[in-house]
């Protein structure tokens, strides 16, 4: 007889947590998410989803930088999988909090893996590997066996974090596996990452909440896919025979700006783009009125140039592959926006 399996997700709180969670409910899992203790915790994202209340899901505080408590925290739920998606995710934040970023994104996964390795070695763990690993990229596109040079404490952290679920896999006989997620977003994408900094502020602009968009280093090239997508692939990573590294990506790249122009152009409003370099600026091609212009406050010390991933192997192997269109992602998330600013409920 088959019996509910039961799945582990640090860092339920955030965009992918959210969405994994709730794909692993509608599976049947039993699942246990993690969250920080804070004087005011947040659970808007599960709330949004509707599963805040699922009786399947078990929500328990835990910090990931603390061994002990990962070590209970695994013993106490004794898992089939566990999918380690805490991290301190923001590639800015980590220029100015290098050691925090090491602790929580490098070592935090070493505790769980440790826990694993001492308590319930036949869990399955899945590690939130990262494109920013790839950094001043070696080949383009990039795939599984392209070198790594990461350009942030962040992408060196997830590099640590990385190498070390292949060294329990090949040591120890874990079954760690590891997926390169390219960037993936949604309405639940935090605000302070570029997508969906872009879609709250065309959503503020139109309703005259806000009256510029200020943003950094608009040459940057992305590979932006769905996140309800690339849990679906975070899944099928760990239902595979074997341990391993998987690439998830949509095989496109855009710059910034034409991610901005999209926005604007899903809120009915065209831009026009002048000057070059600190001085660009973006205007409303009808009325002339100023919407964009570059802050260096936003730029970062290193940057990633360009990213864009060849995700063939998650195909040929696990039947992945991104469906939605940029166009179709970044209206979803420009609607989403226009419609919390209206109603005045926006995270
Ligand atoms: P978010 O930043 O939205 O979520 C991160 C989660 O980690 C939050 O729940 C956060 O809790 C939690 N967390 C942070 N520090 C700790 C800690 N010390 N102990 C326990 N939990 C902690 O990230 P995403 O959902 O976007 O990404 C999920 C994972 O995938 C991350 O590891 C990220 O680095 C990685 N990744 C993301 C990609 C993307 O494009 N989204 C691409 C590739 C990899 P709190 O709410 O309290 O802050
Ligand atoms: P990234 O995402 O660094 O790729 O990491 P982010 O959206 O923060 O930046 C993407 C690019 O946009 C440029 N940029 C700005 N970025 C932000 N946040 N704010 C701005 O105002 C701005 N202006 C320009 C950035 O310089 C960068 O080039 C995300 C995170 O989710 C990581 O956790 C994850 O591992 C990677 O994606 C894949």
């Amino acid at each position: 007889m088959q019996t509910t399996k039961k799945a582990l997700i640090t860092g339920i709180t955030g965009q992918d947590g959210a969405y994994l969670a709730q794909l692993l409910l509608e599976k049947g899992y039993l699942v246990t998410g993690t969250f920080r203790r804070s004087s005011s915790v947040n659970f808007w994202r599960i709330a949004e989803l509707g599963i805040e209340q699922h009786p399947n899901l078990n929500l328990v505080e835990y910090d990931l930088t603390d061994l002990s408590s990962s070590i209970r925290l695994i013993e106490s739920t004794r898992p089939d999988e566990v999918y380690n998606l805490a991290a301190q995710s923001f590639v800015g934040v980590s220029f100015d909090q290098p050691v925090t970023t090491a602790s929580i994104t490098g070592i935090g996964a070493v505790n769980l893996l440790e826990a694993i390795r001492i308590v319930h070695p036949k869990a399955r763990f899945y590690q939130a590997s990262t494109s920013e690993m790839f950094g001043k990229v070696q080949a383009v596109p990039q795939v599984e066996s392209t070198p790594f040079y990461p350009r942030s404490p962040y992408g060196v952290a997830k590099l640590y974090a990385h190498w070390m679920t292949v060294n329990y896999r090949e040591s120890y006989g874990i079954f760690g596996s590891s997926g390169i997620l390219f960037n993936h977003e949604s309405p639940l994408r935090g605000r302070e990452f570029v997508t969906r900094k872009i879609t709250d502020s065309v959503a503020k602009i139109v309703l005259n909440k806000l009256d510029v968009l200020e943003l950094g280093n608009m040459d940057a090239k992305r590979d932006w896919g769905y996140a309800r997508e690339y849990v679906e692939g975070m899944w099928r990573i760990l239902q595979a025979d074997e341990p391993d590294t998987f690439v998830l990506a949509t095989n496109r790249t855009e710059t910034v700006r034409d991610f901005v122009t999209m926005a604007f152009r899903g809120a009915n409003l065209d831009v026009e783009w002048k000057g070059k370099g600190e001085q660009e600026t973006g205007h409303c091609a009808r009325t002339g009125k100023l919407l964009v212009r570059v802050s260096p406050k936003f730029y970062r010390p290193a940057e990633v140039d360009l990213l864009i991933g060849d995700p063939s192997k998650a195909q040929r192997e696990l039947g992945w592959k991104a469906e939605t269109s940029l166009e179709q992602l970044c209206q979803m998330m420009v609607d989403a926006d226009l419609r919390r600013n209206e109603t005045g409920f926006s995270f």
